[in-house]
């Protein structure tokens, strides 16, 4: 058992003594390293898909601050540029794509078997990390769930409110659902691929499932990632899966069982001693530090990180920011954190 690497000792609902930690979005801008691995590539996209850079990038936080896990470099919106879309990033704004809003928008797409064409690359990536990784460090492989996917699609770029993907599912639900079934089915085969690649765990990133409420959070939160998930542990068994529902609050409640999950990722809206009481108590759970503490620092950075780590210390816990950290944070601050965690 002491030779499986503390994440996945984690995800196998082991309460360990120091938590396994990694951050999201820890290959970014806030590192000087990877500013200018990005520049060299030229481009965001050309570092996705150029294997030695995306490994690259992937491997920089590792060397840093020696995290239990490994993200692989690349993003959410590669799988809708894979099924046909057009994708592209505006510095300092954000990604744009072409739109789905018609029957003749969606007979354009390509079938999910199509993906690999285009992704050959990411899975390339893999087969590199898999080899230079640290024997100790986890690799972890991800992709969008189909809801949060689907709403980049739909409005063609990143939205406050979702408000397109909304009126879509409102005004021709048989077409919305169709988009979310082909998404379903690109992440299936993408996951598949990365994981016969070398990913040794995968995320399932629903930034957007808070915006869900009710049966709409049912049918298209918890329902893509059940089938996800089912699909990735009949093709691989024993594979563990993390899922982020990101701002669904009392939604988190019973989210693992409810999908088959290994894992909750928690954002920091809610409270880790909540989050110990009603979410852990059902199995592993990942989180959730704001992420503002690695722009602000000091003391509040390291009571805050020490108060998570002691109200998830009954349980199975992997240390992490509730979102991503951002472009300004202080690479200092970020050593502050793995320091807190590792010394208590
Ligand atoms: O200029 C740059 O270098 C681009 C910034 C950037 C980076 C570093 C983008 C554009 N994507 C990424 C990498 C990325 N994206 C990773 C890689 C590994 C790591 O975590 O270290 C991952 C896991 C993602 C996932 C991702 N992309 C999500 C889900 C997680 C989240 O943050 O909520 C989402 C929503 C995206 C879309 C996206 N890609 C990039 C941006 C700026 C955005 C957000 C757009 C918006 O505002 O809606």
């Amino acid at each position: 058992m002491s030779e499986k690497k503390l994440l996945l000792r984690a995800l196998a609902g082991e309460t360990l003594p120091v938590p396994p930690i990694w951050m999201m979005r820890q290959a970014g801008r806030y590192l000087p390293e990877y500013r200018a691995t990005r520049a060299q590539a030229g481009d965001f996209l050309s570092l996705c898909y150029t294997p030695d850079l995306a490994a690259e990038v992937t491997l920089q936080p590792i060397r840093r601050y020696g995290f239990d896990a490994a993200i692989l470099f690349a993003d959410i919106l590669l799988v809708p540029q894979a099924l046909g879309a057009d994708l592209w990033f505006v510095t300092g704004e954000g990604p744009r794509l072409s739109t789905i809003g018609t029957e003749a928008d969606m007979a354009a797409l390509k079938p999910a078997d199509a993906i690999h064409e285009t992704l050959a690359p990411v899975y390339e990536t893999v087969r590199i990390l898999a080899r230079e990784l640290p024997r100790e460090t986890a690799l972890i492989g991800f992709a969008g769930a189909p809801w949060t996917v689907a709403t980049y699609m739909i409005a063609g770029r990143g939205t406050p409110d979702q408000g397109p993907a909304h009126a879509l599912k409102d005004e021709n639900r048989p077409l919305f659902e169709a988009l979310l079934e082909r998404i379903t089915e690109a992440t299936i085969t993408y996951l598949s691929a990365q994981i016969e690649a070398g990913a040794e765990v995968v995320k399932l990133f629903d930034s957007w499932a808070g915006s869900l409420g009710g049966a709409d959070f049912e049918a298209y939160a918890v329902a893509p990632a059940a089938r996800i998930v089912a699909a990735l542990k009949a093709r691989h068994p024993g594979i563990p899966v993390i899922a982020f529902p990101r701002e669904a609050g009392e939604g988190y409640v019973g989210f693992a069982a409810r999908t088959g999950a290994d894992c909750v990722a928690l954002d920091n809206s809610v409270s880790a001693e909540w989050a110990a009481a009603h979410v852990q108590v059902s199995g592993c759970v990942q989180g959730n530090l704001d992420p503002r503490h690695m722009v602000t620092g000091g003391a509040a950075l390291v009571e805050e990180t020490r108060a998570i780590t002691r109200a998830f210390s009954r349980g199975p816990h992997i240390f992490n920011l509730g979102h991503g950290i951002t472009p300004d944070a202080d690479p200092d601050n970020v050593q502050r954190m793995v320091d807190a965690v590792r010394s208590r």
